[in-house]
């Protein structure tokens, strides 16, 4: 009897063994022609939540967490660099990503990021750890008509509540993550942006609309 395979049983199998090479290879067969979010959508997001899966069982090693999480990162890289991702015209919305102070989780941000790169948006990613402070610095410099904060307790949006205020009086401000709810959001002044990080982009890119016009 044929047993079934899952698409990214070739890239667990190269990831347990720590086999950058195979695992960048399997990556790329998996990104090949289809547009970076239909990648993330079929193949980033599906294997980080396989991440999350294994890790939850305790069958994932921190290294392994470590390998994965750099490999996604430079294939994301990689892919939006080749599709020429990242280079709107001058017209185009700015808006700034960033986790806030003690977030370390970033790779769905990276994605919402670079999704939004590949509808036009010029997209400025501060990336984790990123104080308030600092994050509103970069948004008036950069003119952003947006500003993405994402973070996966509600208490790394609360214990900046002042500074977040501040920030939402400025620009529009859309908190996201699993901390993100429409209680966390209405304290900080923010809008809680959806959990899917497809349709967040698709809400983002209308909103973008709404407020710049079209570029
Ligand atoms: C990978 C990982 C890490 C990596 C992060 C790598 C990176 N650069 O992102 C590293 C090693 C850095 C890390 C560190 C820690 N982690 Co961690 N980590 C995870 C893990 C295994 C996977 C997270 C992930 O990517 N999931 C896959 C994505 C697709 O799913 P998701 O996160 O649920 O996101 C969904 C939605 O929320 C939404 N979403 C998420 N972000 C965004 C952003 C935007 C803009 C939008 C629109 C949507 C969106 O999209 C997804 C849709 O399916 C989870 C376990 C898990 N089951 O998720 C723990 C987990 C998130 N980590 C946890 C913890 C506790 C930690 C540490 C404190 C551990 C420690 N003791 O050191 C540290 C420090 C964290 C810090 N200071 O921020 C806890 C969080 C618990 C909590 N709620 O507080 C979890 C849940 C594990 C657990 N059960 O204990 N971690």
């Amino acid at each position: 009897m044929e047993i079934a395979t899952q698409p990214r049983d070739g890239l667990w199998a190269a990831v347990d063994s720590f086999d950058a090479e195979a695992a960048e290879l399997e990556l790329k067969r998996l990104f090949h022609g289809i547009p970076l979010s239909g990648a993330v959508a079929t193949v980033v997001l599906p294997f980080l939540r396989d991440v999350g899966d294994r890790w939850e069982r305790g069958v994932l090693s921190v290294a392994h967490e470590h390998f994965v999480s750099e490999l996604v990162r430079r294939q994301l890289v990689t892919a939006s660099s080749e599709r020429s991702i990242g280079t709107g015209q001058d017209t185009a919305p700015v808006v700034v990503l960033a986790c806030p102070a003690g977030e370390r989780h970033d790779m769905v941000l990276l994605c919402v990021a670079l999704m939004l790169g590949e509808r036009g948006v010029r997209v400025r990613y501060l990336g984790a750890d990123t104080p308030i402070g600092a994050i509103a610095t970069a948004a008036r410099a950069a003119r952003a008509a947006a500003v993405v904060v994402a973070g996966t307790r509600s208490t790394v949006f609360t214990s900046h509540t002042s500074a977040l205020l501040r920030l939402a009086d400025d620009r529009p401000l859309f908190i996201a993550g699993p901390g993100a709810d429409e209680r966390t959001a209405e304290e900080v002044g923010a809008m809680a942006l959806t959990d899917d990080p497809v349709r967040a982009v698709a809400v983002l890119v209308g909103e973008l609309a709404r407020v710049s016009g079209s570029w």
